[in-house]
């Protein structure tokens, strides 16, 4: 049997655009990019890394419902689906498993209807702005959080 812990990486709508379009927003490194890098870096720390992604709220429902209890961890951008998706946020809470939230932007710092998170409350926290780095950022968190416990 594998000892692997298994992150499930969850990217929201229009993500699948990354690096295609608004790159002044968003950077020029690709979906696949970003999944293949940190797949890379989870496997060096013994994690198997499941990526998905959909522009459809169920489906992303779906697949958190799906890791109930085959799950250790959940590296999530819900992209727009942060801002208004109660159901996002009731599926990851329902995993009981650690939850970080990413944003490539600093929605801190843009519009006041992306300063929202329904899903930063049940998060252990919240990574946003430093582009790409994010991912990683957020999944060096997720691994100190799988080895200690611990988020500091
Ligand atoms: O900064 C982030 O990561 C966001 O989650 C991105 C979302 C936005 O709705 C959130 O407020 C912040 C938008 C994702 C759209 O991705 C695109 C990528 C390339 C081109 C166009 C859109």
């Amino acid at each position: 049997m594998s000892t692997h812990k298994r992150v499930l990486l969850l990217h929201g709508p229009n993500l699948q655009l990354l690096g295609r379009r608004e790159p002044e927003i968003y950077g020029t490194t690709t979906l696949d990019q970003i999944n293949e890098m940190l797949r890379a870096r989870a496997a060096d720390s013994a994690i198997d890394l499941i990526a998905f992604q959909s522009n459809h709220e169920g489906d992303l429902v779906d697949k958190i419902g799906e890791h109930f209890g085959n799950i250790d961890g959940v590296l999530i951008n819900p992209a727009a689906y942060t801002h208004t998706s109660v159901a996002i946020r009731d599926a990851l809470s329902a995993l009981n498993v650690p939850v970080i939230e990413i944003h490539l932007s600093n929605v801190a710092a843009r519009e006041s209807f992306r300063h929202h998170s329904f899903v930063a409350p049940i998060a252990v926290g919240v990574i946003a702005g430093f582009g790409v780095n994010s991912y990683r950022l957020a999944l060096d968190a997720m691994i100190g959080l799988l080895s200690d416990g611990s988020p500091h």
